[in-house]
Formats: structure tokens, C-alpha cells, sequence
């Protein structure tokens, strides 16, 4: 009886040498798990800030379709990244929207209102029934998806930033505001706007805006000209001090540099005109709600399959325990 009672106390002692052993090695598992994963926490709780949509674009693209070349003027040094978009962002700062522009450079060689000469800014939303397919104003060469309707324009440069709905065009086609003439009845008063490094932030409130959570939007970045049409900048074939170069066809050729696409879209292919091209090219639209959803994906997703992975393993170890144990059964 004796040396069964030793036998069966070796046993539990193995066991429990076993499983400590497991317990041990899962608890520095999860110590090391928590101590990777205490920065994405951080990170999320010290940014308070709600972004809803962020899109990065690849970073050296203001070429348009490839092929255009910056104006040949001191004021467009370094020749390269002035329009050139990286990251577009959407924080809800309720009651307020902040859309956050960044670029590869920033410039002001103007000296504009808000620190920023070069990028001339427009972003269709579509965000309501009905709208137009129609660009506000033709100046930027290119036409929008039809399956997006914009109800609301933002028109955003280094002096302002306005704000267009469709019904607004027959208006503005029959006014003769001086550029930067701060009565312009369209400013959008309420708007804020901060340069911090190469980021250009508009925070304006969503009572003016509307609902932007499930939109469609179009983002277009031309190249700031006062007198040109529609304030873009002129494309022509061959650079020269005022003008870019590298079109095709001076005519039809879109006159933004920088744009968004889709996922297994590439820009150069949608703004490139076809040889026997009779139209502007098509813009295709960015959904906002698909853009939501791979947010912080990876992040939160990793989090919890590891803890997953952790309590799974350990409800293993408990069981493999109590199967070893006899003195439990
Ligand atoms: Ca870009
Ligand atoms: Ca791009």
C-alpha cells in the first residue's frame, strides 16, 4: 500500500513537473505576446483619433500617365514630389471630419494664405441619392465614374478652400470673382486648415459636409494655377517654364497629375489617353466603407488569434493534465 501510494505520488509529481513546466513556458509566451503588442495598444489609445478611411498612394506617381514632366521655373524646384499625394486620411472628430493630405513636399513659393503653393486639391463626394456624373468644371480633363454621383465638391488650394454642390455650377459660370477674393460666396468659412510638415489637414464640420462613412469620393490633384482653367495648370507636350510637359494631346489629356485608384487599379493606365482617343479619360471611384474595413486589420486581428491561441493551448494543458493526474479523476 505503501509503495503504491509512492508510485502514484511519483506519478503526480511528473506530472505536475510536466504541466508546470507547459505553464511556464505559455505565461513567457504570453508576457513576451503582451510585451509586443502593449505599442499597437498604446498607439491606438494615445491616438484617440478616429480615422474611418486611410489610403496610401504610391509615393513618385505626380507624372499623371507616366509621361509628363514638371515646368521648367525655379519656383517648381526640387522638380519632383510637389504633387505628389502619399497618403490620403479621414479622422471623424465629431462634430467635425478632418481629411488629412500628405505629400512627398511641400512648398510655398507664393507665400500663400495657408503654406502651400503648388496643389490644387478637388475631392468629389458622393454621399447622397442622386448627384451629378459631370465634373463641376471641365478644367481638369477627365470624366468620373457614373456609379458614383457627387453631391459635394471640395475645392481646396494654398488659399482657400470652397465648397461645390451641382447645383452651384450654372452660378459659378456666370460670376467674375477676382481669384483670391476672400468674398467669394462659396469660401467655406468654417473650415480649418493646418499645414504640419507635409501633411495639409481640413477639418470642417459634417453638418456641411454630410455623412461621409459609406461614401464614394474621387480625389484629384492638379497642379495650382489662378489663371488658369479651372485654376489647373496647363499640359502641353513639351515642358516649359509655366507648363508641364509630356501630352500626348494637349486636347484631351488630363491635366492632374496625382491621383487615387482602386486596389488592382494602376493610375498610368487610367490616365493614359488610347491613340485614337476621342474623350477624356475615365476616373474610377474609392469606396469608403471597404476602406474601413481593412483598417487596423491586421493589428486588432493579431491580437485576437493569439489570445486565442494562448487560451486554446491552455485548456489543452489543463486536460492532458487531468488525464495524466490519476489523483484528480
Ligand atoms: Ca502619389
Ligand atoms: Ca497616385
Amino acid at each position: 500500500m505503501i509503495m503504491k501510494k509512492n508510485k502514484n505520488k511519483t506519478r503526480k509529481m511528473g506530472g505536475t513537473r510536466v504541466s508546470r513546466g507547459i505553464c511556464k513556458f505559455l505565461i513567457f509566451i504570453c508576457i513576451v505576446f503582451l510585451f509586443l503588442s502593449l505599442p499597437l495598444l498604446a498607439r491606438e489609445d494615445n491616438d484617440k483619433r478616429n480615422i474611418i478611411f486611410q489610403i496610401d498612394d504610391p509615393v513618385g506617381d505626380d507624372w499623371g500617365p507616366g509621361s509628363y514632366t514638371y515646368p521648367r521655373y525655379k519656383h517648381f524646384e526640387p522638380f519632383k514630389g510637389l504633387f505628389d499625394l502619399t497618403r490620403f486620411s479621414i479622422i471623424d472628430a465629431d462634430p467635425d471630419y478632418i481629411l488629412e493630405f500628405a505629400f512627398t513636399e511641400i512648398r510655398d513659393p507664393w507665400r500663400s494664405k495657408y503654406g502651400f503653393s503648388h496643389p490644387l486639391i478637388q475631392i468629389y463626394f458622393d454621399n447622397q441619392p442622386g448627384g451629378s456624373t459631370e465634373l463641376f468644371r471641365p478644367g481638369a480633363r477627365v470624366k468620373l465614374d457614373s456609379n458614383a454621383p457627387w453631391d459635394v465638391m471640395l475645392n481646396i488650394t494654398g488659399w482657400w478652400v470652397r465648397l461645390f454642390r451641382p447645383t452651384d455650377r450654372e452660378r459659378v459660370k456666370s460670376m467674375k470673382i477676382p481669384w483670391n477674393d476672400t468674398k467669394n460666396p462659396f469660401e467655406l468659412s468654417e473650415a480649418v486648415v493646418t499645414l504640419e510638415e507635409n501633411v495639409i489637414k481640413v477639418q470642417l464640420p459634417k453638418t456641411i459636409i454630410g455623412d461621409l462613412s459609406k461614401a464614394k469620393f474621387f480625389l484629384l490633384i492638379g497642379a495650382f494655377f489662378p489663371f488658369g482653367e479651372d485654376h489647373y495648370r496647363e499640359v502641353k507636350k513639351v515642358s516649359d517654364d509655366w507648363a508641364f510637359g509630356g501630352s500626348t494631346n494637349p486636347e484631351l489629356s488630363p491635366r492632374v497629375l496625382d491621383i487615387l485608384v482602386p486596389d488592382g487599379m494602376v493610375q498610368e493606365e487610367v490616365l493614359k489617353l488610347s491613340q485614337n482617343a476621342r474623350d477624356f479619360v475615365t476616373i474610377p471611384y474609392i469606396a469608403i466603407s471597404r476602406g474601413t474595413e481593412s483598417m487596423i486589420f491586421n493589428e486588432k486581428i493579431l491580437i485576437w488569434v493569439v489570445t486565442l491561441i494562448v487560451i486554446v493551448l491552455l485548456a489543452l494543458v489543463i486536460k492532458i493534465k487531468s488525464k495524466k493526474d490519476p489523483v484528480r479523476k
